[in-house]
This record gives structure tokens, sequence and C-alpha cells, in this order.
């Protein structure tokens, strides 16, 4: 049965939000949500970790009954105590907890009271009025509650790309060992980077005799076959994810990988600069009346269309075919580039190992050094750090330094900015500290002026040297605050301040648009992984991607300095 780690957090995620709506322990919610959580932040795959020998209860969170639950998942795809929720409350109501405004309560009152399973019911009741006499709702809510529903049912779901990874993976893997194919890609949005994905559009070329549609569509993982013919099929997952498949003949294959992976936009400006040299360019070749020109690789199609191959993160048409005709393409950052990792936790603040282990980590993926930086005290559901407890960590650093090889550990802290934009510890601690990265974790809702005003006296403060996660999204779930990042930007600049691309799965913040407006006005870019366990350093990768989407080189990007050059950087001037 094909389980990647999202399946196991979807379904701790599920039996969290059913048992929310059941009204039950808390702290029994709290566990699963946790759970979640700590496996969907995993870089490693569960069967991967398996076979390494780490058990399953050495994850932060995960007790012997959890671990017993994660190999139920992993062994048959399925949860008995999902089910057993299932047959008390109908699997489709917790979707009612996806619309804005919706808690557990209302969810609770809305399922008993109007017997609603789905967001469509609920659009109904409420274009019916008969939400507002509820109790706990009235007329306002319920206007409310109709706005949500319609955005909610009008909106595309699109997957976050950590997660359509997991899922690809599995896929590719398993075309792969069907007998007669020879070539697995993903293309679309997913091989460009994006920080969403909408679908998966996977390339394959086989041998005549192959039986790979026909494999295809039997997956195991697949809820429903949306369309399947000879050279095309279409599923969706049982996690609601769509899958294209196209095979393909190895003489198009580079046509074709093209086509497939867009964007649409730049493979239309393609098209009018083939129509310009009397040729003809599609998903089967290029072509010059009825003799092919090209079209077995990318290379060569772009060659023929007189440019050099472009990376796909730039395939956007956002000025990379003028580049490329001009030869000023960028030499995108790439993860090998990377030497350090400047934003991490340890269990001083709310991270799931200790700082050796973390260090030890960040050595095991080829780092030179890594930055130490837990939360301080205000964050207090973190456990945030006071001053007496960050000069015990600078001491502690200061022993492991002396010991570790191939490694070195720099103090720092992701500081609090207050509402006001003054720092959650005083100057004379921040002084002491290698690094200080300053964050906003707070009252998201301050008005744009504000909100930026805040942000603005932060960079300010001469010790401040990384604003992280800058916009606060959480993709999904939480919208950007809304701030001025054009005058963020510049104010950075102006300070010599460098700006995160924050790699979590969960956040991938600065985007893409924004690393390019920084690129252009001198701020340099630092990728980092936000790690809260020594196994989240993979999502380092996503982080690149979102830099390259963002046109950024190695020089553009903090962390590929060397220790030495990063630590005259930090220095300032
Ligand atoms: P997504 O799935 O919404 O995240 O975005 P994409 O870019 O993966 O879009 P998708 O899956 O609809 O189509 C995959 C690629 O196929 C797309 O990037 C470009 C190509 N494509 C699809 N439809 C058209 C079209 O009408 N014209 C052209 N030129 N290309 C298309
Ligand atoms: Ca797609
Ligand atoms: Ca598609």
């Amino acid at each position: 049965m094909p389980v990647v780690n999202a399946t196991v957090a979807g379904i701790f995620e599920e039996i969290a939000d059913l048992l929310d709506i059941q009204g039950a322990n808390p702290f029994r919610i709290r566990a699963y949500r946790n759970a979640a959580q700590t496996i969907g932040a995993l870089g490693t795959d569960l069967r991967a970790l398996l076979a390494r020998g780490t058990e399953l209860t050495d994850l932060p969170g995960i007790g012997d009954d959890l671990a017993a639950k994660v190999r139920e998942i992993l062994d048959t795809g399925k949860c008995r105590t999902l089910e057993k929720l299932h047959r008390q409350v109908p699997p489709a109501v917790t979707e009612l907890l996806r619309i804005p405004g919706l808690g557990p309560k209302r969810v609770r009152t809305l399922w008993q009271e109007l017997d609603l399973h789905t967001v469509e019911q609920l659009l109904r009741a409420a274009k019916d009025g008969r939400i507002r006499g509820l109790h706990g709702f009235g007329p306002k809510t319920e206007e409310k509650i109709l706005a949500s529903a319609q955005t909610y049912l009008g909106g595309s779901r699109r997957h976050r790309l950590s997660v359509a990874a997991q899922y690809g993976a599995q896929i590719a893997a398993w075309l792969r060992s069907i007998a007669g194919v020879v070539r697995v890609e993903i293309a679309g949005s997913f091989r460009r980077m994006r920080e969403t994905v909408g679908d998966l559009d996977v390339l394959v070329t086989a041998r005549a005799d192959s039986p790979v549609m026909n494999r295809f569509v039997r997956y195991e993982d697949v809820r429903e076959v949306v369309a399947s013919g000879p050279a095309r099929g279409t599923v969706i997952l049982t996690c609601g994810m769509q899958v294209d498949l196209r095979v393909v003949p190895e003489s198009s294959f580079g046509a074709a990988l093209m086509y497939f992976t867009g964007s649409k936009a730049h493979n239309v400006a393609l098209r009018r600069i083939a129509q310009e040299k009397d040729l003809k360019l599609n998903e089967y070749g290029l072509f010059r009346g009825k003799e092919t020109v090209a079209g077995r690789s990318e290379e060569s199609v772009y060659r023929a269309l007189g440019l050099p191959w472009i990376p796909p993160e730039l395939r956007e048409d956002h000025g990379e075919i003028e580049a490329a005709r001009a030869g000023t393409l960028p030499r995108l950052v790439t993860l090998a580039d990377l030497k350090g990792d400047l934003h991490m936790h340890s269990r001083a603040s709310d991270g799931h190992a200790s700082i050796e282990e973390m260090a030890r980590a960040a050595r095991e993926h080829g780092l030179e050094y890594c930055a130490v930086t837990d939360h301080s005290r205000r964050l207090a559901v973190a456990h945030g750090l006071d001053s007496e407890r960050l000069h015990k960590q600078i001491a502690e650093i200061g022993r492991l330094n002396e010991r570790l090889e191939g490694i070195t550990i720099l103090s720092g802290i992701e500081v609090e900015i207050l509402e006001d934009g003054t720092l959650d510890l005083p100057d004379s601690v921040l002084a002491r500290l290698d690094i200080v990265i300053a964050a906003v974790h707070s009252k998201f809702e301050l008005s744009r002026k504000r909100q930026t005003e805040r942000v603005l006296r932060a960079l300010g403060n001469p010790h401040v040297r990384i604003l992280a996660h800058p916009t606060g999204r959480l993709i999904g779930e939480r919208e950007p605050y809304d701030v001025d990042m054009q005058r963020i930007i510049r104010k950075a600049s102006a300070e010599r301040v460098a700006l995160e691309v924050n790699a979590h799965p969960q956040r991938l913040d600065l985007l893409d648009v924004y690393c390019r407006m920084a690129k252009e006005e001198g701020v340099a870019v630092a990728i980092n992984s936000d790690a809260h366990g020594t196994l989240e350093f993979e999502g380092l990768r996503f982080g690149v991607g979102q830099a390259r989407r963002g046109w950024l080189e190695k020089k553009d990007v903090l962390n590929t300095r060397c220790l030495p050059e990063l630590k005259t950087w930090l220095r300032r001037n």
C-alpha cells in the first residue's frame, strides 16, 4: 500500500478534527495534532527511517500508542481508530472546519441540529436562512458563512509542494517498476517548484508492449479514474490529488517535457518565437512543414529556437526568454551551494532535539556552520528564552564548539518583534550573540501602516541581521500579514539586513517575487530550514526552489558564504 508521511499526518489530523467535533479531551486531541505536525515536517520517509533502525518512539510526541498506529497505517493504509470515529461522526463533516469562522463547536451544532455534512449543504442552509436561528449563530454569522462557503467551493484545492513531492516520488517509483517503462518525469508546476501544486503531470516513455497505462489506473492509492486512454490518463488519489499521466514517444520526449512543464505563458512565448522562424512547436516536437527539427531533448528544442536551455523554475514568462536571448540568464543557486543554516531551534525553546544533536544533523547534511536561534521570552507557548537562559546557552555553545569537529555552531536568537517594533530582549544581551534574527509571531491583524512601521523599526535595531519569514503566511492556513514589502526591502537594503527564505514546508516565505525584488535592491537572502528537529533539514531544497524561482544566484544568498566571510558580513560594514 503506498503510504507516505503526508498520509499518516493527514489521518492523525483527521482524528484530531473528529475528536474536536465530538468535544473530546483536549490533551488527546493535542497529542494527535502534535504527532501530525511532527510527521508532516519530517524530511525523511517514515519507512526509510524504520529501515535505518530509528524507533518511532524516538520521534517527538510519539509514544507507544501512536507508534503502533503509525505502524498500522504504514502496513494497511488504514487506521481503526479513524474508522471507529467515522461510524460516530460522518467523515465529510471535518470539511466544514475548513470554512473560516467555523470551529469544532459550531460544526458540532450544524451537524447535530441541521444534519449538515458537506460544504454544499452548508451553503444551501445559509441561503435558506436556516442557520441564523441556531444557538451561538446569528444573521451576521450566517452571512459570513455564506460568503466563506462560496469562496471555498469556488477556489481550486491546491497542495503544498512538499506534500506533492511525497506523493509524486511514490508514484514515480512505482511507475518505474512497471515492465517496459523507460523514463518517468514529473513536469508541470511541480517541476517549476511552485509553492503549491494543483495537480501532478507525469510523463512516461515506454516500450510499445508496456502495460503502463493499464497499471496506472489500478494504482492502489487511486480513488477515482477520471479518464483513461492509450496515451493519457487522469486519476484522483485518495488524498484528493489529481495525477495526469501521458505516455509519449522517445523522439518527442523533450518537446513533451517542455510543453507539460509550462508554464502556459512560457509555452505561448516560445511558440511565437517558433512562428517567427517559420517553425511549429507543439508537444510532439518542433517542425518545419512535415520535417522534424527537434524534440528528443529539451536542449535540442531550445537550441533550434536560438536559445540556451532555461531552468524550469524560471519558465513563467517573467523575462527569462529575453534574458536567454541576451545570454544573461542567472546561474541559479543550488542546494549544494549552501554552506550553513542560520535558523533552527533546540529543545531549549520548542525544538525536539539538543543543540549537539541539531549540529550533528546539520553536519550530516554537508553544512559547515549552523546558528541555533531559539525563541525569545515573550513567545511563552514556545518556552522562549530570557536573558539568563540565553547566557547559559551561549556558554553551552562555546563548550560544544571546542568539542565538535566539522561544524561550527553560532549562537543566536529568533527574537520577538513586539507590537511597537522594539525587541523582546535588551540590546546589551543581543550584542553578545553571533546572530540575531527578528520575527513577528503576534498581532498579525495590525493595519498595513502600523505593521510596516513595526517591522521597519525592528530592522533599524543595529543587532538585527536577518528578518525571519517576512510575510508570516502559512500555506493554505494563514494569509500573509499586511505589510508594504517594498518599503521593508528598501529598509533592509539601507540597514544591510538579510531577508529569509524560510524553507519550512508550511511557510516558504519569502515568496519568489520578493526574492527577486530583494536581489534588485541588493538585499542578501538567507535560505534557512527553521528546523525544529534533526530530520527537518531536507526542507532546504524547497527553500532553494523558491530562491531559484526568484532568480537568485549563489552570490545573492548569504549562507552560501564560507564561515569567515559570513562572520565579516555579520559584523556589518
Ligand atoms: P497547476 O497544476 O495548477 O499547479 O499548474 P500547471 O502549470 O502544472 O498546469 P496544468 O497541470 O494545468 O498543465 C501542465 C502544463 O501543461 C502547463 O504548465 C502548461 C501545459 N498546458 C496546459 N494547458 C495548456 C494550454 O492550453 N496551452 C499551452 N500552451 N500549454 C498548456
Ligand atoms: Ca499541474
Ligand atoms: Ca494537469
